[in-house]
């Protein structure tokens, strides 16, 4: 390709690269540039935005260039990519991990400093990139971060939402919703206004036939909705990799017909096609492992995929491969449900676009299709009704009445005698109305299907998806445990920590290998090493007292056990049962004595998360905590023994000051339904204890940290079922412990008792599908242990460090590696 560049213009390229900064001086020169040019203003008037985006736009340059050095060889080596197709990225900040990962950030700091500025302050000012709701959104940004330091080919595709998940406003203790306008100023987009796909809704399908005679299927008609492609430059840790995440955002087609709409007058309907066409990727679904099957969400499934898959199908085409070698160039992840029309899609551009046979263009499909579950909770199992995909994709659903023919012909003839097998395993639901399963349609496209932690894909082969096993073999499913990066998790959030962990490992490289930190269990018994780590807990304790004070005004004692449960507000999380032994404890403490009381451990008890805003429930939730925090914060009988915060809008960089802030964290999903749960990884890792249930990757963390290190308690998976049908069935008697709470609820203590009726009684009176009755005495007893064992600081700090020696198995690292070897067939490329 080079050699078709004459000579003397190759010279003249290339002897102007632009080569990006290699100090401190050219770095500040080139903020300096940014600062005057780019953003049109000067030292006069810098402010700390202005600041920080001429930064952002220093480092976009310098990955820009990487970005397109591993472009270029990627299409050289011709080398298979992974393309992750996921409805979320929750990438948080992008400027201190491009720093870090590119190691700017020593320069980039010395430079902000002689220009007057300080690099904290220049960090906090971007926004978030929140184009998620929690921990499905949040794994794929660790994907892509580890992807790109393992130098895989690898693409993320998703969609630009202008508005990404609200910003959450706590007003007289309940959410309120603020929309998230966060593209205000993005300097790490490049909109690539030459890279767009028509995408084409409703309308009709036409058979009609080729001049071989062969019937072909037209999907002809309807809407037609331009996608255009945004690019965020992805970067390797150490390594100059930097993958491509591809956002496709939504605007009119620009046709003849707009054209003569404008002209002729129709003004205002040509603006309405406009904000119909825009509405498509204007807003991020606010809900977490829930299904509410509108419409709208429908079509930004298969604007999305459709423009995707144009994009990936033109790349392999430039190759000028022969089709059945699709599956060696390219791998295809589908996370979750939400883009399995791609498995559709590809088999229509296939059969109907490049004339394949059914049989032929089914085996590319399934050979380049990976589907990963990430729960087992019915009302989150994506269905959308038969009548809606009849209107909105007429051709796909005919498409998918064919792949579900053959499948259950398949089925038909190993299972002859099985009629029920049928019906149960069909892709089409016969209920009313008639609906597509999407997990089904996914499993039956996709060569592997796998869950996200060792419980998770047990469950999920022995329970929702046990029929599929008994078809197609046991080796179709596997377990990929979940992972987190270290590089934000432990490196960019608790630097300190880092550094300390760095100096007894051999430098940096743990950050390669996170299982290096094996060689922090020499050090569990030197007393300064304790220390050291111990004062850097309560430091970052000290920086989240100070964040507490800032934000609500209330005061803590970072002495006192910082005990934190940030996650999405749902119920199966139970962040009920975490309110309800904070009151136990509440009027315990009214109960003591002042000699009692003074040999109380004093605890924060802190809660964080958004509530989906028409998760009802969830809502009173957050009410109960907030009013439950007014009553006893400013109780003079219980002083610092006690304090309840709920810190408003939890988002990924305010994760990355609490996580490292923790003592101890919550993860008390009732057990079998959190599916891995990832902020229990990146709590451990941050040296903090963790109590929890026999649930999700929790399992793990103690099978690698061992159980003397970690608080379990709770009804094991398997019992659960049981306990319900007693529920059901009567034989229920409300936890006397957790009688008391009610009594104090109802009494009126925390507000009027009406506002947490629904709260109470779902336990109370409505069979307590959670069972928070049932562990409650478990978890009291437990939060007691956990009140002794504090009180050991030695011992604590001492299972913190062993604990995260252990823990090198959680890096996404190994987890993408794993997806690699087992599921995509794919190798790294050298740099
Ligand atoms: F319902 N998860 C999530 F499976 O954050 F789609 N949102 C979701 O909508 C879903 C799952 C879905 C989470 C799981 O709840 C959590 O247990 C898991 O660790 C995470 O996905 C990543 O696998």
């Amino acid at each position: 390709v080079e050699a078709s560049i004459p000579e003397p213009q190759r010279e003249a390229w290339t002897k102007n690269q632009f080569d990006g900064f290699k100090n401190k001086d050219e770095f500040e020169k080139e903020v300096v540039r940014h600062v005057e040019t780019t953003l049109a203003r000067s030292m006069f008037n810098c402010d700390d935005v202005a600041a920080y985006s001429a930064t952002a736009l220093a480092f976009r340059d310098r990955l820009i260039k990487d970005w397109n050095k591993t472009q270029q060889r990627q299409t050289f080596t011709d080398s298979k990519r992974i393309y992750y197709l996921s409805l979320e990225f929750l990438m948080g900040r992008a400027l201190d991990n491009a720093m870090l990962n590119v190691k700017g950030k020593d320069i980039a700091k010395s430079a902000l400093d002689e220009l007057g500025f300080r690099i904290e302050d220049i960090i906090g000012q971007e926004n978030d990139a929140a184009l998620g709701n929690g921990g499905l959104g949040r794994l794929a940004a660790c994907f892509l971060d580890s992807m790109a330091s393992l130098n895989y080919p690898a693409w993320g595709y998703g969609l630009r939402y202008r508005y990404g998940i609200f910003k959450q406003e706590i007003i007289d203790g309940y959410q309120v919703e603020v929309p998230d306008y966060w593209l205000d100023f993005n300097p790490w987009e490049f909109p690539r206004h030459d890279v767009t796909v028509d995408i084409q809704f409703y309308g009709h399908v036409r058979k009609s036939q080729d001049a071989n005679g062969k019937t072909v299927a037209n999907w002809e008609g309807g809407e037609t909705v331009t996608a255009v492609a945004y690019d965020m430059p992805i970067p390797g840790y150490d390594t100059p990799s930097t993958n491509n995440l591809r956002l496709w955002s939504s605007k009119a087609a620009s046709g003849e017909f707009d054209f003569q709409k404008f002209n002729s007058g129709e003004y205002e309907s040509s603006v309405a096609d406009q904000q119909r066409a825009e509405t498509i990727s204007a807003v991020l679904y606010p809900n977490d492992n829930l299904d509410r099957g509108k419409e709208l969400r429908l079509k930004q499934q298969y604007f999305w995929v459709a423009a995707s898959l144009y994009d990936i199908v033109r790349r392999f085409k430039k190759s000028k491969r022969a089709w059945r070698e699709f599956p060696d160039q390219v791998a295809i992840q589908l996370n979750d449900t939400h883009p399995t029309l791609a498995v559709v899609e590809l088999q229509r551009i296939l059969i109907d676009k490049e004339g394949l046979e059914w049989d032929e263009a089914w085996a590319i499909v399934t050979a380049t299709f990976g589907y990963t579950n990430h729960t087992v909770l019915p009302e989150a199992l994506e269905k959308w009704p038969v009548g809606l995909f009849q209107h909105l994709l007429p051709r796909h659903l005919q498409i998918i009445y064919d792949i579900n023919l053959f499948f259950l012909q398949s089925v038909e003839k190993r299972f002859p005698d099985d009629r029920d097998m049928l019906s149960r395993v069909s892709i089409i639901e016969e209920s009313q109305p008639k609906m597509v399963r999407m997990a089904y349609l996914a499993i039956v496209g996709s060569h592997k299907v796998n869950g996200v932690a060792e419980l998770h894909s047990d469950l999920i082969q022995t329970t929702i998806f046990k029929d599929f096993v008994k078809i197609y073999g046991a080796d179709k499913f596997t377990n990929v445990t979940n992972g987190i990066t270290p590089r934000r998790w432990l490196h960019q959030a608790n630097p300190r920590l880092s550094e300390l962990i760095a100096s007894k490992t051999g430098g940096y490289d743990y950050l390669k290998d996170l299982t290096t930190l094996n060689k922090l269990e020499q050090y569990v018994d030197d007393k300064a090493f304790r220390k050291e780590w111990a004062e850097i807990k309560y430091a970052n304790k000290v920086r989240l007292a100070k964040y507490i004070k800032s934000t609500l005004d209330i005061t803590v004692n970072p002495a006192a056990l910082f005990d934190v449960q940030v996650k999405r507000i749902h119920e199966y999380k139970r962040q009920q049962l975490n309110i309800f032994g904070v009151i136990y404890r509440y009027l315990q403490i009214k109960e003591m004595s002042a000699e009692e009381r003074k040999k109380q451990a004093p605890r924060v008890s802190i809660f964080g998360g958004k509530a989906a805003p028409g998760y009802w429930m969830a809502k009173q939730i957050i009410h109960l905590i907030n009013n439950v925090g007014s009553v006893v914060n400013k109780d003079p009988d219980v002083g610092d023994l006690l304090k309840v915060i709920f810190l408003e809008d939890y988002n990924v960089s305010k994760a990355e000051i609490i996580i490292p802030a923790s003592d101890l964290s919550e993860h008390i999903s009732t057990a079998g339904t959190e599916a891995s749960g990832t902020s229990n990884m990146k709590f451990v890792l941050n040296g903090g204890l963790i109590i929890g249930t026999c649930d999700g990757a929790n399992i793990e963390i103690t099978r690698e940290i061992g159980q003397e290190n970690i608080f379990l308690f709770g009804t094991l998976s398997e019992d659960v079922e049981d306990l319900r049908h007693n529920h059901t069935y009567g034989k229920h008697a409300v936890d006397s412990g957790l009688q008391k709470v009610f009594d104090a609820i109802t009494s009126g203590k925390f507000g009027d008792a009406n506002d947490f009726g629904a709260l109470v009684s779902a336990v109370r009176d409505h069979g307590d599908y959670y069972l928070v009755s049932d562990d409650f005495q478990s978890y009291i007893d437990t939060q007691k242990m956990v009140d002794e064992e504090y009180k050991n600081q030695e011992e604590w700090v001492s299972k913190c460090i062993r604990s995260v020696a252990r823990m090198g198995f959680f890096s996404s690292d190994r987890c993408i590696n794993e997806y690699a070897e087992e599921i995509w067939n794919i190798e790294p490329l050298a740099v």
